[in-house]
């Protein structure tokens, strides 16, 4: 492994969980980079399942040149950064506590509950009633999983207190997927969800996250100027060892 001057960090696109960890490397400060990553093309390749061995975005190179994957060690890893508690609390703390147990079950539970929702969507072959019955069933869970998680909320501006934390950032990045998948009527959603839709509207009028859509778009965006410059992943790979030409 070679080391890297910032951490490098995946932008999954289209609709990647991976947005949410890019608002909170804006909230963060620090300085970063991104690499684009389109998860129905260059993703699908020899080279990138070297790199992160599910094919999957996020992943989170790191200023000493290591890999990391999975969106909680690299909530983790950021927070390990966070001395000035920017985006986290003091370790030992119930704010910390919290604040983990969010992550888990919005990684968990919340985040899996699209599963069958993008099986259906991208199982090619599968009879029209097949996909019916796991929209159907991910309708289901994704109801459950958001009464869960409106009933785990208090009265705060955000999951935990009166600032944006990294279970905000996570949260962001997958509670869009309801309307793509239309999961929930939105008829339904704010009357039955008011907790979860008043975050979703702070969050996603946040410069932070307005940012992070703009690059999975490939927009032409500055930031709050901690984003360092886009890498090409083919770069990314050959500088991880991945690509081997
Ligand atoms: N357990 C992983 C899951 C990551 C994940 O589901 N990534 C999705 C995008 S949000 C992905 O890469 N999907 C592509 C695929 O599964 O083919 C994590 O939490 O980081």
């Amino acid at each position: 492994m070679h080391s890297v001057s910032e951490p490098i960090f995946t932008s999954g696109f289209p609709l990647g969980s991976s947005a949410g960890l890019v608002t909170a490397l804006e909230w963060l400060g620090q300085p970063y980079r991104l690499t684009r990553v389109d998860m129905l093309g260059e993703m699908r390749t020899d080279a990138y399942e070297r790199f992160n061995g599910r094919v999957e975005t996020p992943a989170l190179v790191t200023d000493k040149g290591d890999v990391l994957t999975e969106t909680m060690a690299i909530a983790l890893w950021l927070e390990g950064r966070d001395q000035e508690r920017r985006i986290s609390f003091a370790p030992g703390t119930f704010e910390a506590d919290r604040m983990h147990q969010f992550i888990a079950f919005l990684n968990t539970g919340f985040t899996g509950a699209f599963f069958s929702m993008w099986v259906a969507l991208e199982s090619e072959g599968a009879t029209e009633e097949y996909r019916e019955t796991l929209r159907a069933f991910g309708r289901e869970f994704v109801a459950k999983r958001h009464k869960q998680l409106e009933a785990m909320m208090g009265d705060s501006d955000y999951l935990i207190g009166d600032r944006p934390t990294l279970a905000d950032a996570v949260f962001a990045g997958v509670a869009r997927w309801v309307d793509f998948h239309e999961a929930i009527d939105p008829k339904d959603y704010a009357r039955n969800y008011p907790r979860i839709h008043a975050l979703r509207q702070r969050i996603e009028a946040d410069p932070a996250f307005r940012f992070a859509v703009a690059i999975e778009d490939g927009e032409p965006v500055t930031g709050s100027g901690a984003m360092k410059g886009l890498v090409p992943l083919e770069d990314v790979l050959r500088m991880t060892g991945a690509l081997r030409a």
